[in-house]
């Protein structure tokens, strides 16, 4: 097979030139990094589990009318998308108070907040991923008053969606992070939508009972059994045998390689449906 063209070498996934024009594929790596990459570790089994919760919420999520970059899985650590501008801000949504939220304010982890509370960050690495709002956004051009609305509205969506779908399988929804990317249509017309990745390692997940903490916080502060976390996690959703598909390291790649196509039946239906998108929305901006 020819070599295929690396585009971008990122902390946890490779994206690597599509088979067509506008698509990107996206490689999930074993890597973990936190703190802006001060600490390492390489997890066997994690990108595989990421490659597959991730491929399932964004098709969930475009089952709801979220336009998504996701197109279908190609297989254990792979899957298609849409390439897109990425828009360079980390969109945060929390529902608990826990993290960075803490460290910043002082609130104890655990409390509930009254309500979702959106923030924004930067995204550069260079400079550590520093906080900012909407008029930073705004004034620097990074995304336009009208794009941050449709930003805000999806970022709401998709917490109220996916706090009921983690809360159904006795899960509760601490935090996450959202990236999204612009799709330039033939016309010039831009389509935002939802790219990068959904997973344990972007959302704070803990058990209803427990509280145990179910994603990347147990790398982050060293608590180990990260693996068998978002396995249980993807059990869970029902994306994986009861048991797991990785014990001790090792993947079993037959299983994992024969469950591609249950993403796949779905994204079918997606394929059909192309790159048209509703236009955005012309509602008036928000005042920033
Ligand atoms: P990082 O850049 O923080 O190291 P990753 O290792 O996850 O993160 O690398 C994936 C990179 O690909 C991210 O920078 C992300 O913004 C970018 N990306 C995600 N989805 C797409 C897409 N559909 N098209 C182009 N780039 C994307
Ligand atoms: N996040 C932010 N930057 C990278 C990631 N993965 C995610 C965390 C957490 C949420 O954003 O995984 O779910 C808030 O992170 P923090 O560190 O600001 O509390
Ligand atoms: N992945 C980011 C990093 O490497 C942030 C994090 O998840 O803590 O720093």
């Amino acid at each position: 097979m020819a070599k295929r063209k690396v585009l971008y070498e990122g902390k946890a996934k490779t994206i690597y030139e599509g088979p067509e024009p506008g698509t990107v594929i996206q490689y999930f790596k074993d890597d973990a990094t936190a703190f802006n990459a001060q600490k390492k570790d390489v997890i066997a089994g994690k990108g595989v589990l990421n490659n597959r919760i991730s491929a399932h919420i964004m098709t969930k999520l475009e089952g709801i009318g979220i336009p998504t970059h996701f197109m279908r899985s190609l297989n254990m650590r792979e899957q298609l998308v849409r390439e897109v501008s990425i828009v360079p801000v980390e969109v945060v949504v929390r529902n608990v108070a826990a993290g960075s939220l803490c460290k910043r304010l002082g609130v104890t982890e655990g409390t509930t907040l009254p309500q979702p509370i959106i923030e924004f960050y930067y995204k550069n690495d260079d400079l550590g991923d520093p906080m900012i709002n909407e008029q930073h956004i705004v004034s620097f051009g990074w995304a336009d008053p009208y794009e941050m609305d449709e930003i805000v509205h999806m970022a709401y969506r998709v917490n109220d969606y996916l706090n009921g779908l983690f809360a159904g399988i006795g899960l509760r929804l601490i935090d996450f992070k959202l990236e999204f990317g612009r799709l330039f249509g033939e016309y010039g017309e831009v389509y935002m939508m939802l790219a990068d990745e959904i997973s344990p390692d972007n959302c704070r997940l803990w058990d209803a009972k427990t509280n145990e903490k179910m994603d990347k916080d147990r790398f982050r502060q060293d608590l180990g059994g990260l693996v068998e976390a978002y396995q249980a996690v993807a059990e869970r959703l029902g994306l994986i045998p009861k048991g797991g598909i990785i014990s001790g390291g090792d993947i079993n790649e037959q299983l994992a390689a024969g469950l591609e196509e249950i993403e796949n039946e779905l994204a079918k239906e997606r394929r059909l449906r192309g790159v048209k998108r509703p236009s955005p929305t012309g509602g008036k901006p928000r005042s920033v």
